[in-house]
This record gives structure tokens, sequence and C-alpha cells, in this order.
């Protein structure tokens, strides 16, 4: 991505996934945003957006943040939201085994613990070991926990999967976790 997309992908995860209040935009309940809306109260904040530059940032995106609707009207953020929303993900089987990459501070904690949301609504998870590895990598040395998807999910656990193909459930609880 182009360091000015990277920008704009920076202010849209602000805005859509965590602070829609700092510039005053409304979400609606599923987290989209009118794309007229967002470019004017974004300029009136100072951080001039226009439709190409937004379009732009969504198609180029690396990992596929954003969604536009069809018309290309509203705008919202596919995963990764500390703000409540109902994202209406049809729930689905997961594979067998999915992967949490986390940083080897935590391990201690989540061993206690389980994996829990924290400030995001989701706990994520990854298909592979190289992007949980990647997404891990983000907080410190990287570690990556296997999780017993289809233990969980055979107990009623529900699972998601985000239109940019991250893997959301509530928690996992330690017993489903297999830590190195
Ligand atoms: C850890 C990125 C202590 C958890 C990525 C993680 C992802 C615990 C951190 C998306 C814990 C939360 C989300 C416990 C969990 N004790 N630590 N009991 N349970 N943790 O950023 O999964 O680039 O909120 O392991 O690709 O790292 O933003 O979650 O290390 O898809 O699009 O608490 O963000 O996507 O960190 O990342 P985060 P995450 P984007």
């Amino acid at each position: 991505m182009k360091p000015d997309l990277v920008k704009i992908s920076k202010f849209l995860s602000y805005v859509l996934r965590h602070e829609p209040d700092a510039i005053g935009l409304d979400l609606d309940a599923q987290g989209w945003a009118s794309v007229d809306e967002l470019i004017a109260k974004a300029a009136a904040k100072g951080t001039p957006l226009d439709r190409d530059g937004i379009a732009a940032a969504v198609a180029t995106n690396d990992k596929q943040r954003f969604a536009l609707s069809p018309d290309g009207a509203r705008i919202r953020a596919n995963q990764g939201h500390s703000i409540a929303v109902d994202l209406a993900l049809a729930p689905q089987t997961p594979p067998d085994v999915l992967y949490h990459g986390t940083a080897t501070r935590f391990v201690d904690s989540i061993r206690r613990q389980g994996l829990v949301a924290g400030e995001r609504q989701h706990v994520h998870l990854s298909a592979d070991r190289a992007t949980a590895t990647n997404v891990g990598a983000r907080h410190g040395v990287p570690i990556v926990l296997v999780v017993d998807a289809r233990a969980m999910h055979g107990a009623g656990l529900a699972f998601a999967r985000s239109d940019n193909g991250v893997w959301l459930t509530g928690a996992v609880p330690a017993q489903y976790l297999d830590i190195p």
C-alpha cells in the first residue's frame, strides 16, 4: 500500500472500529457509515478525504480491512471493532484447528484465563500459522497457540468468519488451547 493510502486506512480503522465520536460520525447497528458523511465530518476535523482515496484505500488494503456497500454509499470495517457493533455474520463451522498469535509475555495470563476479547468485541483467530505469527509479532516475541476449534464448536461455542477471513469467537477457555 502507498504511504498516503496507509494513512487513510489508519484513519478509517480509528473512526470505523474505535472512535466514530472523535469526528461525530454515525454508525448503524451493523457498523456501516455513510461515505458522504464520513468525508464531510473528517474534513470538518481537518482530515481531507475524497471518494477516490477511500475507494483506493479499501481496494488495496493489505488485509481487506474495510468493505464498501455495492452502491459505494456506505463503508464499514470488516472486523477489529472495540465499539459494540453487530456484524450480522452467520455462525459457521470452523476448521478443526485454528491459530492465535500472541506475545510470549501474555502466555502466563492466557494459561490462567484462556483467551479473552479484551478491548475488542471478539477473540481473533487465524486459519494458518503464518498469519498468526504476524499477528503475535505486533505485540512482542510471537508465539502461536493452537485452538481446538472442533471441540469448542462441539461444545456449542459460536464462530463466525469476517469478510476478510478472520475467525471470530467470544472467548477461548484455556482447556481448548495447546500452548507450546
Ligand atoms: C492477548 C489485527 C493476557 C491476545 C490482527 C492479544 C488481528 C491476553 C492481546 C486483530 C489474554 C489483544 C486482533 C489473557 C488475550 N491475558 N493477554 N487472558 N487473552 N490476550 O490487538 O488478536 O491489523 O486486541 O493474545 O491481524 O492481537 O488491526 O488482538 O495479544 O486480526 O486489522 O491480548 O488485529 O488486525 O490484542 O489482533 P489485540 P489481536 P488489524
